[in-house]
């Protein structure tokens, strides 16, 4: 997901060759500088981020390593802004958010990915309120959201009225104990005084622990501006920032949250549910210098998978008899974690693979497909023990999934690989294995 910034930094940082002299480092500034701007961080972020970094590198001696903790020290300082990081629970339920943005910025979908994120990775109960009454498909949108990722919804379609569906869904909220309650309301598409009245009596109606601004990243330096009239109107204690995907250049991430000075809490990256990312700033600046967010993955993934569910895995890898079974429980857990670009974006020293994966769609991939349509023609034994699968059987499954039986060979073939280099790589030196495996792949793959 960072990976345009991420490859200015590491470029940058790749090019510099200190000695111990000023002109080094005037020239791994100047290298640095370019590559901000060229990701598009505003000049004057640039200016100051630079201006700080030659200071504090020539405070601490002139040299590469000073340099590097310089620049990682000044980039949190400016990720990193007086107030709340992820997401954070009022201390009696429930918790109250307002979603405030303009029309089109991604509110809706936003509160879709929030639920989704508090229902699967934090595990609690939440109500989605639609709040949205101007647009007449805003409440139908929010229906099919939330039934696809099963939260439930109050929403009262009879109402004109925000601030009373609002009051009757908080007195739900309580008597049935939800844990987080999230308040989709309307956009305008400009800021206008009718669009802030009614937010203003919305939020003294539901009086939210949090009011999270909802800013379109590819509106660029716009969505700041539009922040800070949200800002001094109705009071703003987060960002989040969506369509992080369409935005190449990805500059606007590092300079928003100084320069609106509200901190920066989630990222969206993308149309489906899954992809949100929490933005916490000391991960960010080491994705950043390219040293991967292990933390933040091993956050992912146990919300995803449970820890007995997880050593059972292993356990079978280990004993080479993963099988076919387990193969389709962990796509669909995968499809949780959000796209495979932005998980192996957090490995450290895989942030090249990253990019290779970029158009990998888990649930479009031909051979994914390929594979589902086997193990759906499969009898439950058979996925169980693939060593069953003789000449006979095979056909069956040719015919069932409507492949050529050289089709089926290949792919249970490449399974038995799959399955082989998993129990390979689950013993002690796994890892280790895994990224020279990775490294050695780097720039000569291309995932199907
Ligand atoms: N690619 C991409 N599209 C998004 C993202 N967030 C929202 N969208 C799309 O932006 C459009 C407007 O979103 P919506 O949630 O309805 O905006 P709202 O008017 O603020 O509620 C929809 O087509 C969404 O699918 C994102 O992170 N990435
Ligand atoms: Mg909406």
């Amino acid at each position: 997901m960072f990976d345009t910034l991420t490859d200015s930094f590491t470029n940058a940082i790749k090019k510099i060759r200190f000695r111990d002299d000023e002109k080094a480092l005037k020239r791994a500034l100047a290298e640095l500088k370019k590559a901000l701007l060229k990701a598009d961080v505003h000049h004057k972020v640039v200016k100051e981020l630079i201006g700080t970094v030659e200071i504090e590198t020539k405070k601490a001696g002139v040299g590469k390593d000073q340099f590097l903790d310089a620049l990682k020290h000044t980039l949190y300082g400016l990720l990193k802004v007086d107030g709340n990081q992820g997401f954070v629970f009022a201390s009696s339920p429930p918790t109250v958010i307002l979603m405030s943005g303009l029309q089109g910025s991604g509110k809706t979908t936003t509160t879709g990915k929030l639920a989704y994120y508090l229902k699967e990775q934090k595990k609690r109960k939440v109500l989605v309120v639609a709040a949205d009454l101007q647009r007449l498909a805003a409440v139908e949108q929010l229906r099919q959201i939330t039934a696809a990722i099963e939260v439930d919804l109050y929403e009262d379609e009879s109402s004109k009225d925000p601030v009373s569906v609002v009051s009757s869904a908080l007195e739900m909220a309580k008597k049935s104990l939800y844990d987080v309650v999230l308040i989709d309301t309307a956009g305008r598409l400009a800021i206008d005084d009718e669009l802030m009245d009614e937010l203003q009596s919305v939020r003294d109606t539901a009086k939210p622990d949090e009011i999270f601004y909802v800013a379109d990243a590819l509106t660029g330096q716009d969505a700041l501006r539009t922040a800070q009239s949200f800002k001094e109107k109705i009071g703003i204690d987060g960002v989040i920032l969506s369509k992080y995907d369409g935005d190449s250049k990805g500059g606007v991430a590092l300079g928003i949250a100084s320069q609106v000075n509200v901190p920066l809490r989630f990222i969206g990256a993308g149309e489906k549910m899954a992809d949100l990312e929490v933005f916490m700033p000391d991960r960010i600046v080491n994705r950043l210098m390219g040293l991967g967010d292990i933390e933040g993955l091993a956050e992912k993934t146990a919300g995803i998978m449970d820890e007995k569910q997880a050593k059972k895995l292993t356990q079978k890898i280990k004993k080479g008899q993963f099988n076919f079974n387990d193969f389709l429980e962990q796509m669909e857990s995968m499809k949780k974690l959000g796209s495979m670009q932005s998980i192996m974006g957090m490995i450290p020293g895989m942030g090249n693979m990253s990019k290779a994966l970029k158009d990998f769609d888990m649930d479009n991939s031909d051979e994914i497909k390929t594979i589902k349509a086997l193990v759906g023609s499969m009898t439950h034994k058979e996925r169980e023990n693939p060593d069953l699968l003789n000449n006979s059987r095979k056909k069956r499954l040719a015919r069932g999934a409507g492949m050529d039986q050289m089709d089926v060979n290949r792919v249970l073939k490449q399974f038995k690989n799959a399955s082989k280099m998993a129990k390979k790589f689950s013993g002690k030196k796994g890892m280790q294995d895994m990224q020279n495996l990775m490294s050695q792949m780097q720039g000569a793959s291309h995932p199907r």
